[in-house]
């Protein structure tokens, strides 16, 4: 147990402590508690004779662990989490009167699921996909979930597409392929055929789609929502997860290749990182909007394809989300989680997003099947931290023991409790917004603008963004065997961008598209990465080394890295230890067979190393593909020479300096700016 865990107990934690069990050091048991004298050997009729139904502590064991699966959710099967803690900034009780966001000093637990969406459970963390963030805050009032996204918009308008959209992304039926990927035809015609899709197309083809790190990437709301102070007046909300570390993206050929050498390369990267105090911590952030300026924009703000650039409606950061535990059980708390934008507490409300509304149906309904009944509240990792005191009754796997034979309303025999809160006294009163209409199944016209803002996207992002993007659909687009499809979706994204379209129309043997173009010219400086926090806190260092490596260099480098907050890796031909010309010992952590170049930020070869590894193919390709993968590499005296040799010396983001003050402060600097973008890859 972490001093962590020990100290800063929070009540959550005290509610789960009820249910952690250790069995280490037990007697074995059956369900029932009775102490069983054999676990080898079923109950046979003769050493060699049949097995006899009487052995009922074979049957419960078979029995249980036949049962030991339930249904993975439909969408974002995948996932991980952690536990940890949110503190607001200041009193938000202009804008709101939800508790938790009232007080600085007080901190309330929180769970985070981190997921992706297309895959099953099974399927590997860095595919091109949407990621979820999914937060349940214990707050006194009740649960509350902010269940979040990676980026900031969808695929379709009207939660009675969900089921297109999801069928259409998933593997095709008829073979079950491609996991886990969008690369097929079936989504590209959907695409094709509900340009609403246009918008989050972009984000989904574009370095959004494949984090750095989970630690590494914006959270979003996605939909409007309504913030309601003690007055009862209400804003208009957008929320947003801000990480600390910023938010990063590997590139495409890097992400296929850790999908192989590490298909839990996300999980393990968050799960290492609290193990080792490295915290994730993400600001939460508000976008804010009166009442009276619900029609001032030139989109409509019920509409979830759209975003409020962050130029045009600032930003304000209000609190910080701290994940300081890992889980204990993955099934109990990862898997049975359940999360739902309805749950929210007073002060939280909706709008008439007609996507927010088709999801305050589906994620009860889901949970129904996926957790076999009404009682998932019971479950641990779902239980409020509050009190919950209602008339509903039994159930499957209901563990509660109500009291007492009333369980209606209005009753007298129990003084007709339990009793509706007024508002003063906290109970949840539904915003009274007016609404009058015909009843119609129609979209709004102003929801018919479906490529200003995907334009507002591509405009805004860098060169290199815009070239991952034409890749990213030259790719997907590649795989796509109906060459109608192509040519649609060819037409489609003309109305985005001409460049863009006509681009990747040639890379996929599609004609030009035949109109198109945009004359959208704005762009919005938030939407590129480019332009967020740089860090090179808990960024991994590849440190290679040999046999004979100097031993006070490498001491230097190491400690200094380390203050900085860098995770250095010692990389050598064997495991076990190694010594410096100078008898110092090191320990190894991998070799050149179990670690790979794209699952670390930067190299850096350490002085008396560079001719053994130069002439090692494994050692030598390790640092060519972090060339190549615009990583920052380091090198001092022979590693120098080589790395000169190889005309990679005048690259960018390649330290060569003798001076080791200078070398580290130059080495860090580089590996904060992520990747290395200018660097001719091809120089080489
Ligand atoms: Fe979800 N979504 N969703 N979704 N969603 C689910 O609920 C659904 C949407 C999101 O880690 C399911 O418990 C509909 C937007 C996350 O456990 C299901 C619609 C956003 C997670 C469901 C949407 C999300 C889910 C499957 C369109 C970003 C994972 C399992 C109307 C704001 C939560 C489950 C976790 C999961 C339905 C669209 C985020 C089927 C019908 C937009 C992060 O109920």
């Amino acid at each position: 147990m972490s001093d962590q865990r020990n100290g800063d107990r929070n009540r959550k934690d005290e509610q789960l402590e009820l249910f952690r069990v250790n069995d280490k050091g037990k007697k074995l048991t059956t369900n029932q508690g009775l102490k069983m004298s054999e676990d080898e050997f079923s109950l046979k009729a003769g050493e060699r004779g049949p097995t006899l139904m009487e052995d009922f502590h074979f049957r419960e064991k078979l029995t249980h662990f036949d049962h030991e699966r339930i249904p993975e959710r439909v969408v974002h099967a995948r996932g991980f989490s952690a536990h940890g803690e949110f503190q607001v900034y200041e009193n938000m009780k202009k804008y709101t009167k939800a508790k938790f966001l009232q007080d600085p000093t007080k901190k309330t637990p929180v769970f985070v699921r981190f997921s992706t969406v297309v895959g099953s459970r099974g399927s590997a963390d860095t595919v091109r996909d949407v990621r979820g963030i999914a937060t349940k805050f214990y707050t006194e009032e009740g649960n509350y979930d902010l269940v979040a996204n990676n980026m900031p918009v969808f695929f379709i308008q009207d939660g009675i597409k969900f089921p297109d959209v999801v069928h259409a992304i998933k593997p095709e039926p008829h073979n079950e392929i491609p996991q886990a990927s969008s690369a097929h035809d079936t989504f590209w015609d959907f695409v094709a055929n509900n340009q609403e899709s246009a918008h989050m197309v972009m984000w989904l083809m574009s370095d959004r789609a494949i984090p750095r790190s989970f630690r590494m990437m914006e959270g979003f709301g996605v939909h409007t929502f309504r913030f309601v102070n003690e007055r009862g007046k209400a804003h208009f909300v957008k929320f947003h997860w801000k990480p600390k570390l910023g938010a990063h993206s590997l590139i495409w050929e890097e992400a296929q290749k850790i999908s192989g050498v590490d298909p839990d390369y996300h999980r393990r990267d968050l799960w290492e990182n609290i193990e080792k105090g490295n915290y994730p911590e993400f600001e939460l952030g508000v976008q804010i909007i009166r009442e009276e300026e619900e029609f001032k924009f030139g989109f409509d703000i019920l509409d979830s394809t759209k975003i409020w650039p962050e130029e045009d409606v600032p930003v304000h950061l209000i609190g910080k989300m701290t994940l300081n535990r890992n889980v204990d059980n993955v099934f109990a708390e990862n898997e049975q989680v359940a999360f739902h934008p309805g749950h929210v507490v007073p002060g939280i409300d909706f709008t008439n997003d007609p996507l927010l509304q088709a999801r305050l149906f589906s994620y009860t309904d889901t949970q129904l099947i996926r957790l076999g009944g009404p009682n998932f509240h019971e479950i641990p990792i779902n239980r409020p931290v509050c009190p919950f005191h209602n008339n509903q009754r039994d159930g499957y796997h209901r563990q509660t023991i109500n009291v007492g034979k009333v369980s209606y309303h209005k009753n007298s025999l129990a003084g007709n409790t339990p009793t509706p809160a007024s508002v003063e006294e906290g109970g949840f009163e539904h915003y009274q917004e007016k609404v009058e209409g015909k009843k119609v199944r129609a979209r709004s016209e102003s929801f018919k603008d479906h490529f200003s803002q995907a334009t507002l996207f591509w405009n805004s992002m860098s060169q290199p963004e815009k070239q991952h993007i034409i890749d990213a659909f030259s790719f997907e687009l590649q795989k796509v065997k109906n060459r109608w499809v192509r040519q649609q979706v060819v037409e489609m994204f003309a109305n985005v961008s001409l460049e863009l379209a006509t681009t990747f129309a040639k890379n996929i043997g599609a004609a030009p598209p035949k109109g198109g173009g945009s004359n959208v010219v704005k762009s919005s400086p938030a939407l590129s990465q480019m332009n967020t926090n740089k860090t090179a806190v808990t960024r991994k260092v590849a440190v290679i080394v040999t046999e004979g490596f100097h031993g006070s260099e490498i001491k230097f480098v190491l400690d200094r890295l380390k203050d900085n907050g860098l995770q250095p890796e010692i990389i050598s031909e064997n495991l076990g230890s190694i010594t410096g010309h100078d008898g110092t010992e090191l320990e190894v952590d991998h070799t050149m067979l179990t670690a790979d170049s794209v699952i670390f930020d930067a190299v850096y070869i350490v002085r008396g190393s560079a001719k053994s590894s130069r002439y090692n193919k494994d050692a030598s390709q390790f640092v060519y593909e972090a060339f190549q993968h615009y990583k920052t590499i380091g090198a001092t005296h022979d590693g120098k020479s080589w790395l000169e040799e190889e005309g990679l010396g005048q690259s960018e983001g390649v330290i060569l300096n003798d001076n080791l003050e200078v070398f580290v402060d130059k080495f860090v600097n580089g590996i904060a700016k992520h990747r290395h973008w200018g660097r001719q890859v091809d120089a080489y």
